[in-house]
């Protein structure tokens, strides 16, 4: 193809250059046809759009202000060739959710686009669901300049350099671009932090107002190209072999799955049967140990199960895969008091060593899991692991009894509703199972609905359930259901969430329709934030503040926002079923209201099992940890 040079200087614009690559059929081919080597001129915020594209990163989440039209209008020009696209939002947290979502649930790394101070502190505080629970993606906030002529409207009012820079450096990795030469370093540096091999995380590139602009030399396939990181592995057998010693003399093996663990669920399956290791989840390992498998004895921790609880009380030897180790799921430091010695299975070499008395398989938890597995099958077991997997099954048996009894209450009168209404138990379970029928995505939003949710859902492969267990950010799971909208190949999914969570980001009703999400927003409301009353109760035996007396008709504030279905969830499985299908059955956005009981009744919830240190809990909590050994 005759293509002319590419329009390298200034005198030419955005709208020429993006149409030029077009016309080379895109940045990757014009790089591998030799057309980007010679050194070329343009401004920085362009060279940005450009080094992200070199990375696979073409789709925004914006909410531009004075402190991003530069780069707006960039984006437009690359937009209109088909290079790009940009999404605008309501809501930078709602919006830093839905990126977040983007990266996760469809491994389909964005960047988020805020103006400079307010716009960015509310991404930034939201980012925290990204850092928490490892998921990469680009952050662009507009910054105050480089030169220090006076105070910028909205920067943070210091005299001092590079605040937004401490600020984002703290949270996670960050880069100023104070410099126009300075785009490859921190475009590196950006590419190693979203698609780090066991750690992503969101990096925040701050881009001060002054150098947007200015003009960098630069050879464009000199972009840093996205990063590929080997699986790595201990390189000789000798800790394998250590740790299988150790498995095959133990009595009373339990396995620890963190969220890490989700790309490995097959060698999990292989370990945990060679092992004759009874499996504990995380709240986010929901279906990495499918649920009917008779080793997999639920989730355990502070809000765990009868199940997953006993185990980690009576386990002597834990295997760890993939976990951090968070206080919900490890009890805060106490939940294996029989534990003597701990095999680590981590591929981050600094939380491997987390417990004392560690065999540290660091690495690959695929890899390394399936080599282990591998190591000890066809071994000769200690014959009292059948004891243990039996007492397993029979605990198991009881969780899944009490689970079904509970999820079954009937309606109970409500003194908020002033009529029976359904459970939230009855109807997380309910609707988790119309999920399952239908290959639907699930999202669970802070609170009881997040606890009741991980403790309920029985999902038999990972990447069904998306839970925010790191941050428990309100709001995060209706904001999530966006990236459906963003998305290649978006799928239909529910959020359930609370009246409290929901109205963290209602804006999602607008931006849903806008983007075209096909998904329902599953809102069980208790006319309060149950999950902080019950821990009132639970701790101090009254609750305070986590209600107000204000009734919301939420059909009618959903069914406000045009090309939202809103619908009445009822008070019985009938009725609930029908708004279900209906919803689904809207190509849109839609949003089921179910009004749900909240009181002194037990079928409320689903229990506690753990012990966590915080509230008045922390003399006792705290008195056990000065006696844990790992
Ligand atoms: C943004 C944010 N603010 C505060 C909290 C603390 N918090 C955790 S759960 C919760 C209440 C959730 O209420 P709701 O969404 O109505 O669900 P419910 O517990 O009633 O099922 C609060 C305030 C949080 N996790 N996130």
């Amino acid at each position: 193809m005759t293509l002319p040079p590419f329009p390298d200087d200034l005198a030419h614009t955005a709208a020429d250059r993006a149409a030029w690559l077009r016309a080379a059929g895109g940045l990757k081919t014009a790089i591998s046809d030799d057309r980007l080597s010679a050194p070329t001129t343009l401004p920085l915020v362009e060279a940005l759009v450009l080094g992200l594209m070199r990375q696979g990163v073409t789709k925004y989440l914006a909410i531009f202000g004075h402190g991003s039209t530069a780069l707006a209008d960039v984006l437009k020009a690359y937009e209109a060739e088909g290079l790009v696209r940009c999404w605008q939002f309501r809501n930078e947290v709602e919006m830093a959710h839905a990126g977040t979502a983007l990266s996760w649930v469809y491994g389909e790394v964005g960047a988020v686009v805020t103006s400079i101070g307010p716009g960015a502190f509310q991404a930034m505080a939201a980012s925290l669901a990204a850092a928490s629970n490892g998921v990469g993606l680009y952050h662009l906030y507009g910054d105050e300049t480089t030169h220090g002529e006076g105070y910028n409207m909205q920067q943070v009012p210091k005299p001092a350099q590079g605040v937004f820079s401490q600020i984002t450096s703290l949270m996670g990795s960050a880069y100023t671009l104070h410099s126009p030469g300075a785009l490859r370093d921190g475009l590196r540096k950006g590419a190693t932090c979203v698609f780090h091999p066991w750690r992503p995380g969101p990096f925040y590139m701050n881009l001060p107002l002054n150098t947007q602009p200015a003009p960098v030399t630069l050879r464009l396939d000199a972009l840093p190209d996205r990063p590929v990181f080997p699986a790595l592995a201990p390189a000789d057998d000798g800790p394998f072999r250590t740790a299988a010693d150790a498995v095959r003399t133990a009595a009373k093996v339990a396995i620890k799955l963190g969220g890490g663990s989700r790309t490995a669920s097959d060698a999990v399956r292989r370990l945990a049967e060679a092992a004759g290791a009874l499996v504990v989840s995380s709240p986010g390992a929901s279906g990495v140990m499918p649920a009917d498998h008779q080793q997999n004895m639920c989730v355990g921790g502070s809000k765990g199960s009868i199940s997953g609880n006993w185990t980690m009380d009576e386990a002597e030897l834990l295997i760890v895969i993939g976990s951090r180790a968070v206080c919900q799921a490890d009890c805060s430091g106490i939940g294996w008091p029989k534990v003597r010695h701990v095999i680590n299975i981590n591929a981050d070499p600094i939380d491997v060593q987390h417990y004392n008395n560690t065999i540290a398989l660091t690495g690959d938890a695929a890899i390394v899991a399936g080599r282990l597995a591998g190591m000890l099958s066809g071994a000769d077991t200690e014959p009292r692991k059948a004891a243990w997997l039996e007492a397993g099954r029979a605990k198991r048996a009881e969780w899944d009894g009490f689970l079904s009894r509970q999820a079954s209450s009937p309606p109970l009168f409500d003194p908020v509703w002033q009529k029976p209404v359904l459970t939230q138990p009855r109807v997380i379970r309910l609707a988790a199972g119309f999920c399952r029928r239908h290959g639907a995505l699930k999202f669970f939003d802070a609170g009881d609905v997040q606890a009741n949710g991980f403790q309920i859902v029985e999902d038999q492969v990972p990447f069904e359930t998306f839970t925010e267990t790191g941050a428990s950010y309100m709001g995060f799971a209706v904001s999530a259901l966006l990236a459906a909208g963003i998305a290649d190949k978006g799928r239909y999914g529910i959020a359930f969430t609370g009246d409290g969570s929901f109205m963290m980001n209602p804006q999602v009703l607008i931006d849903g329709v806008e983007h075209g999400v096909h998904g329902t927003i599953l809102l069980l409301d208790n006319r309060r934030m149950a999950a902080i009353s019950h821990l009132q109760n639970a701790q101090y035996g009254r609750d305070f503040r986590t209600n107000d007396g204000v009734p919301v008709d939420y059909v009618t504030l959903a069914g406000a926002v045009s090309g939202v279905r809103a619908l009445f969830g009822g008070e019985d499985e009938e009725s609930l079923m029908a708004a279900l299908e209906e919803a689904r059955a809207w190509p849109g956005l839609s949003l089921v209201h179910v009004p749900v009981y909240f009181g002194d009744d037990p079928a409320v919830g689903l229990g506690a099992y753990g012990q966590w240190n915080v509230g008045n809990w922390v003399d006792d909590v705290q008195r056990q940890y000065a006696r844990t050994l790992i």
